[in-house]
């Protein structure tokens, strides 16, 4: 049956929220409704270690690398610590994917979602009050729910993904998921302790004026990048990169804008990883009506071969993205 597209009332609580969707399947059994909900309560509590950073002794670096060799800071790890509790508890998730662990952790083995999850991305900025994200994606197992569970059943491509989201922790903590039938934004309230709705069925403008990308790596850019740039210049559009994915997706998302993350020397792959940064915001932003690309196909029909893999990542308006793989379909990186 399809989801009711019904707009709920601004201001309704994301439980009601999720209640009043899981309405819609007679049938459902509340697991994925529970597990959406676990991951809210998580983001909560990882929203309040955040806003202690600077009071307490949590911002830094612990003195250890994650799999991809970068340094892993206090709250990577604590958050990380959160979301796998709150999965735990909750019972509806098999294993968990996560950034901060080279291999899938198995913590509920007969349950039958899996989580892709970057529980705290761009935790570098923190210590410099910048905005951070948390991004999530959830899949059905590929396996029986008897047999074991295996990192088979986290490479799935992104088309498969139940729901995708993510919790931003800027100005005000907004969580924004889909289930695949539009796209919608709860601001988390504080002192009330509740998420209501506040962005119903967003839409991504067609087009937009803003530009999002690390510029410092342009002599590393193929030439297809480097003139898709001098157009946004001639054209006068607004260069604004924050380097954390989540806001300046979330400003693209709002504004209309497009993201760059190209394949670079030093990231010949790409720096984003596919599991857990492009996938959910790629669900994102298609059923927002925009585009994610690796430059050569949508990022959510690439099947994945390994866990952390990396990708070039092209995400926004969807002129903008159709406008920029005129310029780019030529490159060889
Ligand atoms: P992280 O997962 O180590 O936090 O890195 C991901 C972050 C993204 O939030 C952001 O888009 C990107 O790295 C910025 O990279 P760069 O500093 O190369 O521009
Ligand atoms: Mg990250």
């Amino acid at each position: 049956m399809e989801q009711s597209r019904i707009a709920l009332p601004i201001g309704t609580t994301l439980d009601r929220f999720i209640k009043k969707k899981q309405e819609d399947f007679p049938f459902a059994t509340g697991e994925l409704s529970q597990l959406l909900r676990d991951l809210a309560l998580a983001g909560k509590v990882v929203n309040r270690e955040i806003n202690k950073a600077g009071l307490v002794d949590i911002i830094g670096t612990v003195g250890t690398q994650n799999i991809q060799g970068e340094d892993q800071q206090k709250l990577d790890i604590l958050a990380d610590i959160r979301f796998s509790r709150a999965l735990q508890k909750g019972g509806e998730v098999c294993a968990i994917a996560s950034e901060e662990n080279e291999n899938i952790n198995i913590i509920n083995p007969q349950a039958k979602y899996i989580v892709c999850i970057d529980p705290l991305d761009g935790s570098s900025n923190i210590n410099v009050n910048v905005s951070v994200g948390t991004l999530f994606s959830i899949y059905r197992r590929k396996s029986e729910l008897t047999d074991q569970v295996s990192i088979q059943d986290a490479l799935q491509p992104g088309q498969n993904q139940v729901a995708g989201g993510y919790i931003l922790y800027g100005s005000s903590t907004i969580l924004v998921y889909t289930t695949g039938n539009g796209v919608n934004g709860f601001t988390y309230e504080p002192s009330l302790g509740e998420y209501f709705l506040s962005h119903p069925d967003m839409i991504i403008p067609e087009n937009g004026s803003i530009y999002s990308i690390n510029e410092g790596a342009s002599p590393h850019f193929s030439d297809g990048i480097l003139d898709y740039l001098s157009l946004c210049k001639k054209r006068g559009l607004s260069s604004r990169y924050i380097g954390s994915l989540v806001a300046d997706f979330h400003r693209n998302l709002l504004k209309g804008g497009i993201f760059l993350y190209p394949a670079t020397k030093f990231y010949p792959e790409g720096k984003l990883r596919l599991l857990y940064e492009c996938n959910p915001l790629a669900f994102i932003v298609e059923q927002a009506g925009g585009k994610a690309t690796n430059g050569e196909k949508c990022i959510l029909d690439i099947l994945p071969d390994t866990l952390h893999q990396r990708s070039p990542f092209f995400i926004g308006s969807p002129k903008m993205v159709d406008e920029l793989h005129n310029f780019i379909k030529h490159d060889r990186f």
